[in-house]
Formats: structure tokens, C-alpha cells, sequence
């Protein structure tokens, strides 16, 4: 491992006996060395790098909860502005997602319980009923699951009925749905329509995307939400789950 000349005396100065606070500190510099690495590594989309990273951190004792937000979702964000500032482009975003993917096959069996579930809520993602298009969908999961949501990803071509369910099922935050195709997303409106009418609407979030899907579609479908690609998909979903929370703490 490599270290800052600045930060290589409080690890070196607290080796042998070292009191409580001086073995605190250390973990600190330790860790924070290993969060930039896992920056580095993400936004570079090294898959090696960023495992041997993940077992790095987990052989250290270092928070796995922490290993994600301070270093992969980190990466992740970085990866995101780079996408929309038209630097990385789809092949990057997939080769960074897949690695932090990687990644987190490591870190999940340290990751406490409820983190283990997704500490920023739950979604259930599928592809609308007609449409076989995934790749974008997979695309989103991989950024959610990155960023801390859970995702039930319920593959292509799924029911409106079958989104409702599984969502019920898994007590869900949110339902984001997919469409590629300019007729499947003509849907969209329906699975609003379908989730009033089991009177779910107030209880599951609302969020689409896909190709042909728009803004102005989204709020005429009857989202919460939408979002362009899947970063997108992520800052959305990021935000109305804030504003949940909020919403529930009053
Ligand atoms: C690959 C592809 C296929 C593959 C799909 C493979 C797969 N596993 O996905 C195959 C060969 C199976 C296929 C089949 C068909 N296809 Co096709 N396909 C494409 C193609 C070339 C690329 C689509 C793609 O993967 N894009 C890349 C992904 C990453 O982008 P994306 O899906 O938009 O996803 C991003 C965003 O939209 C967003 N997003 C996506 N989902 C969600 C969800 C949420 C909640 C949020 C917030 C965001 C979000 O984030 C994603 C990542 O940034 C497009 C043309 C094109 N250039 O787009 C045609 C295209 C979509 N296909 C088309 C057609 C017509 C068909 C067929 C009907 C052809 C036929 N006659 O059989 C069938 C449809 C079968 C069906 N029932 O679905 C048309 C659709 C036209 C229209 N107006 O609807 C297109 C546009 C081609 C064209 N120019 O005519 N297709």
C-alpha cells in the first residue's frame, strides 16, 4: 500500500503499543488511503483493482458500509458526472458499473443486516409488459445496487399486475419501470392507472425511463418520477426517497 509522506507518522509513531485512540487513528489513515484507491480504481472501471480493494478493506476491518459509500458510490457519482459531461460514454459506465459489481459480491456478507437489504429503500425494476429491451434496465439496476437501493428485478416483458405484486410483496418503496419501445410505453399510464385503482398509488413510488420516455410523458403517465439515463435513474430515486423520509418524519 502506498501512503502520503504526511500520512505515513501516525501509522508508524502508534505501531507496537499502541493506546485505543492511537489504534482508532491508525484505522482512520488506513482507511481513508484504501476509500481514495477505491475511488481511483472505480472510476478507472478496474474490476481486478476494485475487488482486491473490497478484500483489502474487509481483511483490515475496515466498515464494508463505509468501503461502498466513501469509495465505490464515490466512484460511481464521479463515473455519473463524467457520463453527463460526455467524457465516458455507455461502454465506460458498464465497464465502472460492472466493477463496482465485483466489488460488492466482496463486501455484501460484511455489510450489516439492514444494510444488507439496501439502506436507501427498495425498488422493484422490470422492463414493461410487450418490451424485450434490457440492456438499459440492467444498466439502472447495476447503478441503483451500486448507489445502496435494493432492486427486485423482475427481467422484460412483465405484467402490470406483476410489478404491483412483487412490490406488495416486498414492501417496496418504489416501481420503476422500462420501456424501449414507443408502443410498451404506452403502458405506462396503465400500470399508474392499475396501482389507483388496488388503491397502492399513495403506498409506491413511480418512477419510468427508457428510449422514447420523456419528461412531459412521465408526468402525463402519472410518475413521481423520471429519469433520462441511469444516473439519472439514481439521483431521482436518491431524491424521492428523501423526500419520503421526510414526508414520514412529520
Ligand atoms: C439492442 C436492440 C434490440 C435487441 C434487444 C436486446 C436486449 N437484450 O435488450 C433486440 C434485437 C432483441 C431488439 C428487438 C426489437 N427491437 Co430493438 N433495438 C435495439 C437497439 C439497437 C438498442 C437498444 C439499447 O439497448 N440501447 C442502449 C440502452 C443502454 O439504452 P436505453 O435502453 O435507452 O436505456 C437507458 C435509458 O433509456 C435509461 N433507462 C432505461 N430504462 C430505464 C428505466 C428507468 C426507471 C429509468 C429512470 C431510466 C431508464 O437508462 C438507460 C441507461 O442509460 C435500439 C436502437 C437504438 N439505437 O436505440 C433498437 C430499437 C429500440 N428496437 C426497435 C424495434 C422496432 C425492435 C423490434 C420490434 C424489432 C422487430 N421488428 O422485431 C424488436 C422488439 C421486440 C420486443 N417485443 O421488445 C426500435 C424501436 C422503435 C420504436 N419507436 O419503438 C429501435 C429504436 C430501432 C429502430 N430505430 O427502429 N432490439
Amino acid at each position: 500500500m502506498c501512503l502520503s509522506p504526511d500520512l505515513k507518522s501516525p501509522l508508524t509513531e502508534t505501531r507496537g503499543r499502541e493506546s485505543a485512540e492511537g489504534q482508532t487513528l491508525r484505522k482512520e489513515v488506513l482507511s481513508m488511503n484504501v476509500f481514495e484507491q477505491i475511488v481511483e480504481a472505480t472510476v478507472a472501471g478496474d474490476k481486478d483493482r476494485c475487488v482486491a480493494l473490497a478484500q483489502q478493506a474487509v481483511s483490515q476491518g475496515i466498515d464494508a458500509f463505509q468501503a461502498l459509500q466513501e469509495g465505490y458510490t464515490k466512484g460511481m457519482s464521479i463515473v455519473g458526472d463524467k457520463f453527463a459531461a460526455m467524457e465516458y460514454f455507455l461502454p465506460e459506465l458498464l465497464t465502472c458499473a460492472d466493477a463496482v459489481k465485483a466489488a460488492l459480491d466482496v463486501l455484501r456478507p460484511h455489510l450489516g443486516n439492514s444494510l444488507k437489504e439496501g439502506s436507501l429503500g427498495t425498488i422493484v425494476l422490470g422492463t414493461i409488459q410487450g418490451d424485450i429491451h434490457d440492456l438499459g434496465k440492467n444498466i439502472v439496476k447495476t447503478m441503483l445496487q451500486a448507489s445502496g437501493f435494493t432492486v427486485h428485478d423482475l427481467g422484460c416483458n412483465v405484467s402490470l399486475r406483476q410489478f404491483v405484486e412483487k412490490a406488495t410483496e416486498v414492501n417496496a418503496d418504489i416501481i420503476a419501470a422500462s420501456a424501449i419501445l414507443t408502443t410498451t410505453m404506452a403502458y405506462m399510464p396503465d400500470l399508474a392507472s392499475l396501482m389507483k385503482e388496488l388503491g397502492v398509488k399513495d403506498k409506491f413510488l413511480f418512477i419510468v425511463g427508457g428510449a422514447p420516455v420523456t419528461p412531459e410523458f412521465a408526468i402525463e403517465a402519472g410518475a413521481d418520477g423520471y429519469g433520462k439515463n441511469a444516473v439519472e435513474a439514481v439521483d431521482m430515486a436518491k431524491r424521492l426517497m428523501q423526500e419520503k423520509k421526510k414526508r414520514e418524519a412529520k
